[in-house]
């Protein structure tokens, strides 16, 4: 009988460097000869055990977009050429993000290879992703992606199969060269989770007390999540779930819950017969858009909340143990951590550095401003989660988000906070601006910004308390006296031209000064962001592409 298992010859490829969150490239790139093959073998060689893969299970699935049940096809393959005994698939090649790490925690898997690029646009012409979790069910830290662009640029050849494809509509256990596939609903185990975590039935007393929510899964991977549990287990009426249908181009849009890619559910929640809750999340689903009525939430703030209210959730009615955030995350959790007597950290943006906290058992609530919050539950960001702690706190208080809002402002006092984001712009003009910025950081400290003195200016750099492992040059932070900061940084995100993101942020102790437009409040720090940084005159740009 003729040997499925094939060995390619191949040579490596440059660019294939992951960035915050894996590699993402343009589908056209994904579709060159050997390109994916090439990461995916890389990605083997970087995590393989001296035993090897034998025994071993790989959990696979992605959020839909276009191109991802052709790589699924494609890693099952090199998974059984490398040797792993089963592959767990999500059924249709789909799992969300937070749903591909609760499989690999709940079945003790080796890790999992999850597809996607996130809330980056997809079709043809978008753009696709992958990405590797460990057997702790979090993104691959950086000495994990270190070693897989290293493997690629080595790479000679790789292993895959002379087989048919994989029927991944099929669930149940199918045969590949010895290597079980078995096609499992994507749904189940996460459903089943979050049912731990939240109370359950209290959420589908407050649904049928005739409490509203809008939830736009934005076509992409969260839709049939949000139908199974909103609409499913906690009765909430039909209709709840907007754009709930996955596509592989996610209809044309960008499936990024922020108020420009969401505006048709912001302006819903701004008019006059607004639902009590309204939320969306991203292409995998680890991203939230938190808005009540009449009200966005920015994330900092949402963060901040969740942590101070999440003993109202069964989960964590003991209580905390400590709080993370992204550096470029505003301060608002650090005032709850202080208040609650818990530490809070201070990462690099990244999901991957809160796993080793997370792991630690150092803190319990992590989040970011750029949309994503989670738990110890996972080891990914979880959009659905923070929806549902939001119900559950709704539930239980009794109150309108606004009001919840206004009573944590009066409480901790408020951070005024934006991002301002520049995208495609020229990556030379780019990294023109951040080596100006940094070249005035020694000159900063004393001098007037925005009226105020300049008391710290670095680039951020974050020793690891669990490991020891040192990030350097993670983002210029400008901060003034009266704790108010400009941060800039390039985004690891994209995949065309550079983004800059700069953040903006204000304490405002005073609640009569609670309730002023956001750009009105930091009016004074945006300009002063434009001047130090040149922005203008270095990007062409009169202004940011997307406000947040
Ligand atoms: C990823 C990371 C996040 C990060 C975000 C933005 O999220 O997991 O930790 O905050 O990118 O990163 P950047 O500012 O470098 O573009 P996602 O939802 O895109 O996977």
């Amino acid at each position: 009988m003729k040997n499925p298992i094939l060995t390619i010859p191949t040579a490596p490829i440059a660019g294939m460097k992951p960035g915050t969150s894996g590699l993402r490239k343009k589908v056209t790139e994904f579709q060159q000869p050997h390109y994916l093959a090439n990461f995916v073998q890389s990605i083997f060689n970087a995590v393989r055990p001296t035993e090897g893969f034998t025994g071993q299970t790989l959990v696979l699935g992605g959020d839909g977009r276009f191109f991802n049940l052709e790589a699924a096809q494609l890693i099952i393959r090199m998974a059984a050429a490398n040797g792993f005994a089963r592959v767990l698939v999500g059924q249709g090649g789909i799992l969300s993000t937070p749903a591909a790490s609760c499989v690999i925690r709940k079945h003790q898997t080796f890790g999992g290879i999850i597809l996607s690029a996130s809330h980056n646009a997809g079709g043809p012409a978008g753009d696709f992703g992958i990405k590797f979790n460990a057997a702790n069910g979090g993104p691959a830290p950086e000495h994990l992606t270190e070693a897989m662009y290293a493997a690629s640029q080595v790479i000679t050849e790789y292993g895959t199969v002379d087989t048919p494809d994989v029927d991944l509509h099929r669930l149940g256990t199918q045969d590949v060269v010895g290597m079980a596939v078995e096609v499992i609903d994507p749904v189940a185990d996460y459903a089943e989770l979050m049912g731990r975590l939240f109370d359950f039935p209290k959420l589908r007393a407050l649904f049928a007390s005739g409490f509203r929510l809008r939830f736009d899964a934005m076509h992409a991977v969260t839709g049939p999540y949000a139908h199974a549990i909103f609409e499913g287990l906690l009765g909430a009426p039909a209709g709840t779930v907007v754009n709930g249908t996955p596509l592989p181009d996610f209809g044309d849009h960008h499936p990024d819950p922020n108020l420009v890619h969401a505006k048709a559910l912001y302006d819903v929640m701004m008019g006059a017969d607004a639902p009590d809750l309204g939320a969306a999340s991203d292409g995998d689903g680890d991203r939230n858009l938190i808005i009540g009525r009449g009200l966005f939430i920015s994330p900092s703030d949402s963060l901040a909340m969740l942590a101070a209210n999440a003993h109202r959730a069964p989960a964590y009615a003991q209580g905390l143990a400590g709080i993370a955030r992204s550096m470029p995350t505003s301060g608002a959790a650090d005032r709850v951590a202080a208040a609650l007597g818990v530490p809070c950290f201070e990462t690099p943006t990244g999901w991957k550095f809160f796993g080793n906290l997370l792991d630690a058992g150092k803190v319990t609530i992590c989040g970011e401003e750029s949309a994503g919050t989670g738990s110890d539950h996972v080891r990914e960001k979880d959009g659905l989660w923070a929806v549902l702690l939001w119900l559950n706190i709704l539930a239980e208080r009794r109150q309108s988000v606004a009001d919840i809002a206004r009573e944590h402002w009066a409480t901790y006092g408020r951070n005024y906070y934006t991002r301002h984001d520049y995208e495609e712009i020229d990556t030379a003009a780019a990294h023109q601006l951040m080596a100006g910025l940094r070249d005035q950081l020694p000159s900063l400290p004393g001098r007037t910004v925005a009226g105020k003195q300049v008391q710290l200016a670095d680039d951020f750099s974050y020793l690891d308390p669990v490991d020891g492992s040192v990030s350097a040059k993670q983002g210029v932070r400008v901060v003034l006296e009266d704790g108010s900061r400009i941060v800039y940084r390039l985004s690891g995100t994209g995949t065309a031209g550079a983004t800059l993101r700069v953040y903006i942020e204000q304490f405002e102790g005073d609640p009569a000064r609670h309730d002023l437009p956001t750009q009105d409040a930091l009016a004074a720090l945006i300009a002063a962001a434009d001047e130090l940084a040149r922005i203008r005159e270095l990007t062409g740009r009169t202004e940011p592409s997307v406000i947040t």
